[in-house]
């Protein structure tokens, strides 16, 4: 029997004794994301591909939908009264909502975006927090990755899917031509080990010696001490390269280099690193910076810079093993 969302959210909670709320703000991020689906699906024909010619506070260029996305996450957000605030990957600060809510939301309105004018898969990463008591600040916001109350992402590719996690088990849903959600998985396992990899292997004359012994183990396949030949993938959208993931196994990185030293990787704590740690190690995967578990880092800061490592458990525990040596 198919489930749609609007159904298995009421019982879900009812199960898990979760608050009603938190299915409220699961299904206001879920609404935003199938507009921004339509809009990425109309894609030339809205005239929406290409640059907006605006920065964001981290100096990327945006594309004219990394806008429209988070516009209309931030709309949606704004209207339900259990939003107290949200922080945007695309906004310099956070945003204050509503006054009374009890939770928080983070996310990349549109992930992976330099794909979009080549229409190869991009996504929106989600996560949500419990509000802390008192007023409304960055530091309410700067909660340690395990402590996030859901997170998860919807992936726009040759079918809009729909995955997250309230900690009890991770869920995947497929968009139908109606509009709405229908549950096509329940509880997927990513694989202990693996025999793909994923890492933009351009910057590899950057990184430093573990990370380097690592993929020279992996590239030596069956020759080296891996005892394996690996095969590797790089689509440069996140959210695809996790979803492969949690469908078949595998590995990704993005890795600290030495170009800039207080810069500690490309990707995002808060925005992508967390969510898509937690939808993972859900299913039995593992995410890390290589020094520490994902979920355990105290973040210092909205738009904080992570090294990374997630996947197949075999291969993170291996990454940090080297990492210690
Ligand atoms: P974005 O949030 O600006 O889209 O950047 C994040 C993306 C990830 O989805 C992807 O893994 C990575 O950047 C790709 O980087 P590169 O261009 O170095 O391959
Ligand atoms: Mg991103």
């Amino acid at each position: 029997m198919m489930i749609t969302l609007s159904q298995f959210i009421p019982k879900h909670l009812n199960t898990h004794n979760l608050p009603i709320d938190l299915g409220s703000v699961l299904e206001t991020i879920v609404a935003a994301c199938v507009r921004i689906n339509g809009q990425v699906r109309q894609g030339a024909l809205a005239g929406i591909l290409g640059e907006a010619g605006t920065g964001n506070v981290q100096g990327e260029e945006q594309k004219k939908l990394d806008v429209i996305a988070n516009r209309l996450l931030i709309d949606a957000l704004k209207t339900n009264p259990a939003v107290a605030g949200l922080a945007s990957e695309e906004e310099n600060t956070f945003v204050a909502c509503n006054k009374d809510g009890g939770y928080l939301v983070l996310f990349d309105p549109l992930d992976g975006s330099s794909n979009i004018d080549v229409n190869i898969s991009v996504g929106t990463i989600f996560s949500i927090l419990a509000k802390p008591e008192g007023a409304l600040t960055t530091a309410s916001f700067l909660q340690k990755g395990r402590d996030q109350a859901g997170g998860g992402y919807v992936l726009y590719g040759p079918q809009t899917q729909l995955v997250f996690t309230l900690k009890h088990g991770v869920f995947v849903f497929t968009l139908d031509e109606a509009g709405s959600f229908v549950q096509t998985l329940a509880n997927p396992q990513v694989p202990e080990q693996t025999k793909e990899f994923a890492v933009n292997m351009s910057n590899q004359r950057h990184w430093f010696a573990s990370m380097q012994q690592y993929i020279a183990e992996l590239l030596a396949g069956d020759t080296g001490v891996r005892g394996k030949n690996y095969n590797m993938r790089w689509v440069a959208s996140m959210v695809a390269e996790i979803h492969r993931i949690l469908m078949r196994g595998g590995v990704f990185m993005y890795p600290q280099d030495r170009r800039n030293p207080v810069k500690p990787g490309k990707l995002r704590l808060m925005y992508e690193a967390n969510p898509l740690s937690l939808v993972l190690e859900q299913a039995g995967g593992a995410a890390g910076n290589t020094v520490q578990d994902m979920l355990d880092i105290q973040p210092e800061s909205l738009h904080q810079r992570v090294a990374v490592v997630m996947g197949s458990r075999e291969e993170v525990e291996y990454v940090a093993k080297l990492h210690y040596e």
